[in-house]
């Protein structure tokens, strides 16, 4: 019977079935479209900067799975690569060539880690990450941002106490309230906060953690005095500062959003990265790393614990692998970073058009925008944007054919397979979404 089904299932049929078997029908919430409403596509299959649903209606993909998908779906070298480690074998619970060869092309283009550590999701790596900086510092205390999302672990599910005195309170269900207890979250860009939390509880912070660009509030970057002052009270205060570059790792430029503040910044470094997604390639593998002094802390050398039955899978560090040779080869980033100038070009473009006020930013292949006339600096300016006529022109181009991300507050992606041709369509997709 589910075979017949599954052969003739049309997306809300699927999703019917989905929910009888798995909580709301999916494997993680953001993809059950209850932001913007209506029924969740059911992917079939992905080529190129396409992905085709259940009922064979092709879209252009701007979720590319939430950021890994940077080469389009099917890029020949990464199929190559990954159909050649499994037939090496899928897993050993030993350790690899391929896992030293990844951890080498990783720190060759970040080069404030000396070493590197793998694991098997973006949660798993900021988790870590935390537990690292908590250990090496002696201190429980850690700041974090409202709008920034770093996994679900515990202690980063926090929304803002009432002031810079009192710590944060569980944004989810079954986390006490005292896991949270030393979590203190504080306005993104706003330089007065975190200096007058540092002054409160400088001896005692861990780590400041942040996205460098909030991709988890659509599209707000960090401003360079912020993020300058935010260096300089770790330094002064014996804090690490732990940069979550999940999404914006080898997707904003080849060496992650990092690089760009170094510019900006003279000898900016954080202390700790945190990736996820493009090293993965679409398969399960995030990392984190740091100067060798700090990485000696985790075991097996060190007091810090961490470990998993799947760190470095052979079969993603071959994924991975062959997608940061492919991304760091001459001219990647320059056309890509054209390509996505020329989506929020030509959205942007056709909203003024339609006399619907829009704005819109891009780094590299990651992009967001906003229906309102100015880029929102913080959490509380994200939300305060058009909401409804987000989720109105979401489905107006998922019914012309565009998927974007079905949330105010996520990013967009675009992959090298997205050509001229389908960025004009998704532009002239637009502008009639707009007249409508
Ligand atoms: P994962 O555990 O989902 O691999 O990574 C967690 C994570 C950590 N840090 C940042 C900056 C992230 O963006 C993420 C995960 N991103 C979301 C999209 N906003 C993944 C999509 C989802 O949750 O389904």
């Amino acid at each position: 019977m589910s075979t017949e089904l599954s052969h003739a299932s049309t997306n809300a049929q699927l999703f019917e079935r989905a929910q009888k078997v798995i909580p709301g029908g999916v494997n993680s919430p953001v993809r059950a479209f209850r932001a913007v409403g209506g029924t969740p596509r059911f992917i079939k299959s992905g080529r190129g900067p396409y992905i085709v649903d259940a009922e064979g209606k092709r879209y252009v993909d701007y979720i590319g799975s939430w950021g890994p998908m940077i080469l389009g779906h099917g890029h020949p070298a990464v199929l190559e690569a990954v159909q050649k480690a499994a037939l090496d074998g899928f897993s050993f619970g030993a350790p690899t060539e391929r896992e030293i060869e990844l951890a080498e092309e990783i720190l060759s283009l970040v080069p404030s880690m000396d070493q590197v550590r793998l694991v098997s999701s973006g949660t798993e790596a900021a988790m870590s990450a935390l537990r690292l900086a908590r250990g090496a510092t002696g201190r429980s205390k850690i700041v974090k941002f409202e709008g920034c999302y770093h996994g679900h672990a515990d202690a980063l599910l926090v929304k803002a106490g009432s002031g810079l005195a009192t710590f944060g309170h569980p944004t989810s269900a079954g986390v006490p309230p005292e896991v949270v207890q030393h979590t203190l979250v504080l306005e993104y860009n706003n330089v007065e906060q975190i200096e007058e939390a540092f002054a409160l509880h400088g001896p005692g912070i861990a780590c400041v953690m942040i996205e460098p660009i909030a991709g988890n509030m659509n599209f707000v970057r960090a401003s360079v005095p912020f993020m300058k002052r935010i260096r300089e009270l770790c330094t002064q205060h014996g804090a690490l500062f732990v940069f979550d570059e999940v999404m914006t790792g080898f997707r904003v430029a080849l060496g992650s959003a990092q690089s760009l503040y170094a510019k900006a910044i003279p000898g900016f470094e954080p202390d700790i990265s945190v990736f996820g997604k493009v090293i993965g390639g679409g398969m399960p593998l995030a990392a984190f790393g740091a100067k060798r002094a700090v990485m000696q802390q985790l075991a097996p050398l060190g007091p810090v614990y961490q470990a998993g039955t799947l760190s470095g899978n052979p079969v993603a560090t071959a994924c991975g692998l062959a997608t940061l040779r492919e991304i760091r080869k001459p001219g990647f980033f320059e056309a890509l970073s054209a390509s996505t100038r020329s989506l929020v070009d030509g959205l942007v473009a056709a909203s003024k058009a339609a006399g619907v006020p829009m704005v819109g930013d891009c780094e590299g292949g990651m992009f967001g925008f906003f229906f309102a006339d100015q880029l929102p600096q913080n959490y509380n300016a994200v939300i305060a944007t058009d909401k409804e006529r987000f989720n109105r022109f979401f489905h107006a181009m998922l019914d012309r054919g565009v998927y974007f991300a079905p949330a105010l507050y996520e990013a967009g992606f675009v992959s090298a397979a997205h050509s001229p041709a389908d960025i004009a369509a998704t532009c002239a997709a637009a502008a009639e979404s707009l007249r409508g």
